[in-house]
């Protein structure tokens, strides 16, 4: 990066300290990960450059020979990856490719039935803060207020009662397997289209570790960087009826002239996902999260839903500490969660009663089983002695020294 050093130290500067942050703390946030050499490689490149509205072959620019292999490569990997019919790999994120879904299928006012913010659903399901709820009539299914799980029976009554236009599986903050066929059986009954949006759990359906939506869905969407190890972006699939109009709905529908570099470096991470040792990887993720939810168990935390089957988990501080707090302690202790609501919340979102806990970055970096017990404990130690600024430093420095017997990246990256 001497070009960039030379020319905006301001920014390089910026840069290298996130490099760092990354390199030598904990990052535990259930949505993040870090990219391949490869991956990151593909997306600073000068395909940048280019202008490629429309889809490979069929373009309204010229010029577009060598993005067409990219953007095609890319595309065929999604549908051999995920055994789907139709592929678009043009939206810029999750919410611009929920955004397109809906622009396919409903007229404002439409009904949409996803899962509460609160209970572990997305803003892009219906919130009132964010377009879907805004221009469509959002209706909202919990989880069940005893057992954590998603309420299957009082999901088929609000479908019965609302008729929705389409049905929304899928989460941000649920720890438990899904149901898609299911969801697939409710829509079918009132006729609603189904949409999973698995941006969570996308690297297990891959690799077969969760159940794929993909028979029972018209429309999967997914991010690419989340459990899927690729570039930060979006992806679309549908069934061979609804192909058309997904692809119409991502351009011209709700986005421009899509980005082919970071297409590029989709390419290349679903290559890495269609290797056999991205499963061994999923394994690790899974089994990690097991060993981290037993330890927290086993120190008294509560967890909602009693534990885990993926690859996150959400604690539930109750009464005596806030998300807000827990987040802030951990962060001393040079630990990165984020707060989270809980189902039935009292706290506002700001402040929150749990925090979100995922392993699929450190177990990029290499933390097995044992290490994830370690963390777990260090967790509990830091939020039980939240106020205590020496022991979260002697955690922080025993976290660091670990992150250091496991790095990201090479040094050399940043030199
Ligand atoms: N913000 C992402 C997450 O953390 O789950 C979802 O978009």
């Amino acid at each position: 990066m001497k070009a960039l050093a030379a020319q905006d130290p301001a920014v390089y500067g910026a840069i290298v300290s996130e490099f760092r942050r990354q390199q030598d703390e904990l990052e535990l946030i259930a949505s993040e990960n870090y990219v391949s050499e490869a991956v990151m490689q593909a997306m600073g490149t000068w395909l940048t450059n280019k202008y490629a509205e429309g889809l490979p072959r069929r373009r309204y620019y010229g010029g577009c020979d060598f993005v067409d292999i990219t953007e095609g490569l890319a595309r065929d990997r999604a549908k051999q990856l995920f055994g789907c019919v139709g592929a678009n790999v043009q939206p810029h994120s999750g919410a611009q490719a929920n955004a397109a879904v809906y622009l396919a299928v409903c007229q404002p006012g439409d009904t949409i039935l996803g899962l509460d913010l609160t209970h572990g659903g997305h803003l892009t399901h219906g919130s009132p803060v964010n377009s879907s709820g805004m221009l469509y009539k959002a209706v909202h299914y919990t989880v069940h207020g005893e057992t954590g799980y998603i309420d299957m029976d009082r999901l088929r009554e609000l479908a019965l009662e609302h008729r929705p236009r389409i049905i929304v599986s899928g989460a941000s903050a649920y720890p438990r397997i899904i149901d898609f066929e299911g969801f697939r059986s409710i829509a079918d009954e009132v006729g609603a289209i189904h949409m999973a949006d698995i941006a969570h759990i996308a690297g297990m359906v891959v690799t077969g570790l969760h159940p794929s939506p993909v028979p029972h869905c018209q429309f999967v969407t997914t991010t690419t960087h989340k459990t899927l190890r690729g570039p930060r972006g979006g992806l679309i699939m549908a069934d061979r009826q609804w192909a058309k109009a997904m692809n119409k709905a991502v351009f011209p529908g709700t986005q421009g002239g899509p980005l082919e570099h970071v297409i590029a470096a989709k390419a290349v991470a679903f290559g890495e996902a269609l290797r056999p040792d991205f499963k061994t990887y999923c394994e690790k993720i899974l089994a990690n999260a097991q060993a981290m939810a037993e330890t927290l168990l086993s120190r008294g935390f509560d967890l909602v839903s009693g534990g885990t089957d993926n690859h996150l988990m959400l604690v539930d501080l109750g009464e005596t500490c806030s998300g807000k707090d827990a987040e802030d302690a951990l962060g001393r202790a040079a630990i990165t969660v984020n707060k989270n609501t809980v189902p039935g919340e009292k706290r506002s979102p700001f402040v929150a009663s749990g925090i979100r806990i995922g392993t699929p970055a450190m177990t990029t970096r290499g933390l097995g089983v044992e290490e994830s017990v370690q963390v777990a404990n260090w967790i509990a130690d830091a939020i039980t002695s939240r106020d205590d600024e020496d022991a979260l430093e002697a955690i922080g420095r025993q976290v660091r020294d670990m992150c250091k017997q496991f790095p990201v990246y090479p040094e050399e990256l940043v030199d």
